[in-house]
């Protein structure tokens, strides 16, 4: 019998690829996120090559997430590995100078999101038992700071935290935990986080070699697939042409603030 995959946020960017790449490789696959008609139009380019199931989720809300998963039909109900990806940045500006909205929005979806779906899924997945398979989209972004990432990092770096932390509870069980940090990526991320500017969006990739959403699909198939006895606890995987700056030094010895 097949193994079945959950993946949340499949409608665009890492999700569909690692749709795509389990499709193929014959597991079954139920796919989530909240665009109802990118689904399904996956869910028909998949059907012929695996059973796909849809489930049209928004992440935040803990109701919806139970009642979804709670309802799986019975094909789809053994669930291997969890790909716990939906998630998003916004804001791209200095802290002081963002809406808090987005900053909740990014809490919301990030960690609440994250642990709405992996609360609701564990007895499944323990209940699967060796080999079961939790993969967490964390990001570079958790591990190292930059202007501009300020929530959005932090909420990454829970995702590293919490990984670990899972690994701790979920020993006995079988169950395998992976934080997998990409760094910078070409999807739909850059579009969401520029608010829809897709000159912004472009911006961040010119010039550059990106990883693909391919290339993060890759790494999650290979993670799934290890055999029962390996645990992968984190990945951090970059493009070549992606390293790290020196340190900002403010050169001005003129005091701030005041009145
Ligand atoms: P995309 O914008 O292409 O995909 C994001 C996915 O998340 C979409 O399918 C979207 O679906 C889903 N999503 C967002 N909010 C919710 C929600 N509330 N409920 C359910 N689904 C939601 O970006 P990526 O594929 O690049 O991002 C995937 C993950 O990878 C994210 O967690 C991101 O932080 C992380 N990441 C991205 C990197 C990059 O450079 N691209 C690098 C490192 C990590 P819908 O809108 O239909 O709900
Ligand atoms: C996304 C990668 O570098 O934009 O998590 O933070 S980056």
């Amino acid at each position: 019998m097949s193994k079945t995959v959950f993946i949340t946020g499949a409608t665009s960017g890492f999700g569909a690829a690692t749709a795509r790449r389990f499709a193929h490789d014959g597991w079954a696959v139920v796919i989530s996120g909240r665009r109802k008609e990118r689904l399904r139009s996956l869910g028909d380019e998949l059907g012929f090559l695996a059973p796909v199931h849809t489930v049209v989720l928004d992440v935040q809300n803990a109701d919806a997430v139970r009642e979804a998963i709670g309802s799986l039909p019975a094909k789809f109900r053994d669930i291997h590995t969890l790909v716990n990806n939906a998630g998003l940045a916004l804001a791209p500006d200095a802290m002081q100078r963002v809406e808090l909205a987005d900053l909740h929005t990014m809490i919301n979806t990030n960690i609440t999101g994250l642990v709405n779906v992996t609360h609701a899924l564990l007895p499944t997945l323990i209940r699967t038992g060796d080999g079961a398979t939790v993969i967490n989209i964390g990001s570079t972004a958790g591990e190292w700071p930059y202007p501009g990432s300020h929530v959005y990092g932090a909420t990454k770096a829970f995702v590293k935290q919490f990984s670990y932390n899972l690994r701790c509870d979920l020993q006995g069980t079988g169950v395998r935990v992976t934080d997998l940090s990409p760094g910078i990526a070409e999807t739909e991320f850059s579009v969401v986080r520029n608010n829809g500017d897709r000159s912004a969006a472009d911006a961040v990739y010119e010039g550059t070699v990106p990883l693909t959403a391919r290339d993060v699909a890759e790494q999650i198939a290979h993670i799934a697939n290890l055999p029962d006895h390996i645990n992968i606890n984190r990945v951090e995987m970059v493009p070549v042409r992606q390293a790290w700056g020196p340190y900002a030094i403010h050169r001005d010895k003129t005091p701030t603030g005041g009145v």
